[in-house]
Parts: structure tokens; C-alpha cells; sequence
């Protein structure tokens, strides 16, 4: 990997809303990803335009994650299972992440960025590791996320690459490649249902987590587009809209915002945590695109 300079033609180091940030350019696409929380904001290409949904009420400040983009559930996912004073999806989110440097691969820029355990996390997740972002940027976006075990001891942990997909209502959309999965419903509170074979739609609140490592696409009519999230090493897929009621509560959340936004996650989460052996490593990858129906 080239030195963290970068290089001007694929990458740019810049400050947006206050941050440091990335501008990575390549085949045509764009993605802006900040050093805080090695946060991918946006992911924009020359043929279907930006693919994901960041809101207007998103707050930029250190020790906030960024309402939007693909936020790093890491390294436990929702609330804490033990600890509920600690913050819910873990602490990789707002965390500042190094910047290890770029280069162009074929026709894609790759960035890697890294956290390592410190005297600061330590107390919050006993282990020693170092989490490495990897973002290559071309036609295609893919995020893939590896932990590495450089303790002694055996480390278990949840993940959750949080994407938020824009789309043009959430209402006219159908997701396709969840058909007989398992999934636990977080709205109604009910386990191992099964998803119907026909395509999902949405009608009212939606927190889904799938037991699923397929590929899943989304129907945009309205866009003409439909959008691809493969991934890799993911045994779970959590779906999620917040509606109505939900998008009030949330501060960093325009009331009228949910519409436009649909969380498609590629995770391992609960009973799909990774378990990591001493000087071992995971990597966890998401994959999105877009092609005209
Ligand atoms: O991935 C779905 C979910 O777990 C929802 O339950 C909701 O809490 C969402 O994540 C957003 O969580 P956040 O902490 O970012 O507000």
C-alpha cells in the first residue's frame, strides 16, 4: 500500500464538516470516507448517482456516529449484553481511525485504514486487536472490514457493516434474495420466523435480523435502478427502517427523512459471532452496486 500521502489523481485528503476525510476517485465513482470511524459517507456512480443515504440532521463530531453512510458495528452489535450503560453497536463508529495509505489496483482505488486496541478500549473490550478497514472504489464499492486477534487469548466479537441505501420511497421498493431465511423480528419481538419466498416490501416499521449469507438486491422502479449488496463471510443480514414514529425519536433523523432510506446490513451478529484464536484474523465484506433493471 502506497505511503499515507496518496496520490492526488485517486485520492485526496480533505475536511468536511469539520472532520478529516478521504475523497477516493476512480472508474468514474467517488466515495468520501472520514477518519472518524473510518465512516463511508457517500459512494457515488457516474451511471446511477449516489447509492447511499446520509441525513441532513447528522451530527460530525467526534464521539457521534454519522447518521448514515456505512457506520462500523464493532465489536458487539445493538445494545451491550452485559454492560447497557455502554454504547449500543460498540465503539469502532466513533473512534478515529488511521489512515494507512491508497493505491490504484486495475481500474479501483484501495484505502486501508486501522484501529488498534489501546488503553482505551481495553475497558470496554478486554482484548487486544487491530481492526483494518479496506475500501476499494471503482464501478463498485466494496467495504471489507478484517479484525485481527493479536492477543493471547481467544476474542469473540459482533459486526455490522450499517448500510443505509438511498432509495426513492421506501414504500415502492421490493428486496429480493432473503426468500425461506430465518430472521428474528425486533419490532414485534418474535424468533425464527421464516420470509416468505416473495419479494419483501414495507408497510410499517422494519428491524429485521436474517440468518443469511446471500446476495440481496433492491427494486427501485421510481430510480430505475436496482441496487446489489453482495457480500462475503456474513451469516447475518439485518433490514431496517425506522418509519414514522421511530424517525421522530431520533434527533440526528429528519422526521420526513425515512422514506428515503433502507439499512440492508452485512453482519455476524448474535449466535454468528466470530470467534477469533490467538494471531488470527476475519474479514468481513460488503459489496454494493447498481445496474438498470
Ligand atoms: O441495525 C438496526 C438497528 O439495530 C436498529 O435497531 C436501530 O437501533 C439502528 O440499528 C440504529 O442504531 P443507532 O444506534 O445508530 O441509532
Amino acid at each position: 500500500m502506497q505511503n499515507s500521502s496518496g496520490d492526488a489523481r485517486h485520492t485526496e485528503q480533505i475536511e468536511a464538516h469539520g472532520l478529516k476525510a478521504l475523497r477516493l476517485s476512480a472508474s468514474g465513482s467517488e466515495a468520501l470516507v472520514y477518519l472518524h470511524g473510518a465512516h463511508l459517507a457517500s459512494f457515488r456512480t457516474s451511471e446511477h448517482g449516489e447509492l447511499l443515504w446520509t441525513s441532513e440532521l447528522a451530527v460530525y463530531a467526534p464521539g457521534k456516529a454519522i447518521r448514515g453512510g456505512v457506520p462500523l458495528c464493532f465489536p458487539w452489535f445493538g445494545p451491550h449484553a452485559t454492560q447497557s450503560y455502554l454504547p449500543a453497536h460498540g465503539f469502532a463508529r466513533t473512534r478515529e481511525f488511521r489512515f494507512e495509505g491508497s493505491e490504484m489496483r486495475g481500474d479501483n482505488v484501495v484505502a486501508e485504514l486501522s484501529l488498534s486496541s489501546s488503553e482505551d478500549t481495553l475497558p470496554l473490550f478486554p482484548h487486544s486487536f487491530t481492526a483494518r478497514l479496506r475500501l476499494t472504489v471503482g464501478r463498485e464499492l466494496s467495504v471489507a472490514f478484517e479484525v485481527e486477534n493479536t492477543g493471547v487469548e481467544p476474542l469473540d466479537y459482533e459486526l455490522a457493516l450499517h448500510t443505509y441505501l438511498g432509495v426513492s420511497d421506501v414504500r415502492h421498493v421490493e428486496v429480493s434474495g432473503l426468500g425461506d431465511a430465518v430472521y428474528d423480528d425486533k419490532v414485534s419481538g418474535e424468533r425464527a420466523l421464516t420470509q416468505g419466498r416473495e419479494p419483501l416490501r414495507f408497510t410499517g416499521e422494519t428491524d429485521r435480523v436474517y440468518d443469511s449469507s446471500a446476495r440481496v438486491t433492491v427494486l427501485d422502479v421510481a430510480r430505475k435502478r436496482r441496487l446489489v449488496i453482495d457480500k462475503t463471510c456474513s451469516a447475518t443480514t439485518v433490514v431496517w427502517n425506522p418509519w414514522i414514529e421511530k424517525a421522530k425519536r431520533m434527533a440526528d433523523f429528519g422526521d420526513d427523512e425515512w422514506p428515503g432510506m433502507l439499512c440492508i446490513e452485512a453482519a455476524n451478529t448474535g449466535a454468528r459471532r466470530i470467534s477469533l484464536p490467538p494471531e488470527s484474523r476475519h474479514t468481513t465484506t460488503t459489496i454494493i452496486s447498481a445496474e438498470t433493471p
